[in-house]
């Protein structure tokens, strides 16, 4: 497609494309403690691409393969930003389907932590239900594979897939991230707050850590500090914000 070969000619000059850093806080104390990376396009001619249409492009053609890389190499220098200016907070990096079931994945991540990332830096990686039920056991294996390499896995969008409550279980994960479509009325609507009841007190008792996205006012980051959530994220906190602009971040200004 023509979006494809625009893309193509992005990632080899790479002056389109970006990275943007949402902050990530302690619900409890407000701490900035890790941070969501996301990748931009601003199109010479489109203007702004959503990373879901290009993506999806990336994936039918083998550009998913140098856009992965493209994007590990930007955050791994973004990683090395932070810690020059004494910043040390754990980075969650987004998988899509596709990238979760190449068959490279941890030997390719392994090798670019240990040789493009700070010594010590916390990565985390972020998939999602769709990617974990295709094939319920190669999952497993993989997941053990990428834990054994060092990272730390999040469930994200949780809760707008197929997965019961019960059956995130079978997962070695260290996080669940609840979809911010049960955040956005948590507040008015006594259902969603009695799912974020039952899905943190699921989670503890899984060992899991979990994260409220999609925090947009001061009611919702409330309740879900009541509902005991470990982490928020969302627009009452910040914006993703460029490197520059997050190393200016302060989490109680
Ligand atoms: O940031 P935004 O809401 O536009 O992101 C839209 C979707 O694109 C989200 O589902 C997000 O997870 C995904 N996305 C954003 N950046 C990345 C990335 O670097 N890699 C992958 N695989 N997905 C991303
Ligand atoms: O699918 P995933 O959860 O990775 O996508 C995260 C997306 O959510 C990003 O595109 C990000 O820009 C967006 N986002 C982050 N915080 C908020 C928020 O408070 N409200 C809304 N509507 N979107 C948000
Ligand atoms: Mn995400
Ligand atoms: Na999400």
């Amino acid at each position: 497609s023509d979006l494809e070969s625009d893309l193509r000619h992005a990632l080899s000059t790479g002056k389109q494309l970006s990275m943007v850093y949402q902050p990530i806080l302690n619900t409890k104390t407000g701490a900035l403690v890790a941070c969501e990376a996301l990748v931009r396009w601003q199109h010479p001619v489109r203007g702004y691409v959503s990373p879901n249409e290009f993506i999806a492009i990336a994936e039918q053609s083998a550009l998913i393969n140098l856009l992965s890389r493209w994007i590990i190499a930007k955050v791994a220098e973004d990683c090395h930003r932070l810690v020059e200016n004494n910043i040390r907070i754990r980075m969650s990096i987004n998988l899509s389907r596709k990238q979760f079931s190449d068959a490279h994945l941890v030997k390719r991540l392994s090798q670019e932590k240990m040789t493009l990332f700070p010594a010590d830096q916390e990565i985390n990686l972020e998939i999602t239900e769709s990617a974990l039920f295709q094939n319920t056991q190669y999952a497993i294996s993989l997941m053990h594979k990428l834990k054994t390499a060092g990272f730390d896995l999040s469930l994200d969008d949780f809760g707008t897939g197929y997965s019961s409550l019960a059956s995130i279980q079978q997962f070695p994960l260290d996080n669940v991230k609840i979809d911010r479509a049960f955040i956005c009325n948590c507040v008015e609507n006594p259902r969603d707050g009695l799912f974020l009841q039952t899905m943190s007190d699921l989670a503890h008792h899984l060992n899991l850590t979990i994260t409220a996205e999609g925090v947009e006012s001061s009611e919702q980051w409330q309740l879900v500090s009541d509902k005991g959530i470990d982490y928020i994220q969302g627009y009452l906190i910040s914006m993703p914000l460029p490197i520059e602009k997050f190393i200016e971040f302060d989490p109680a200004p």
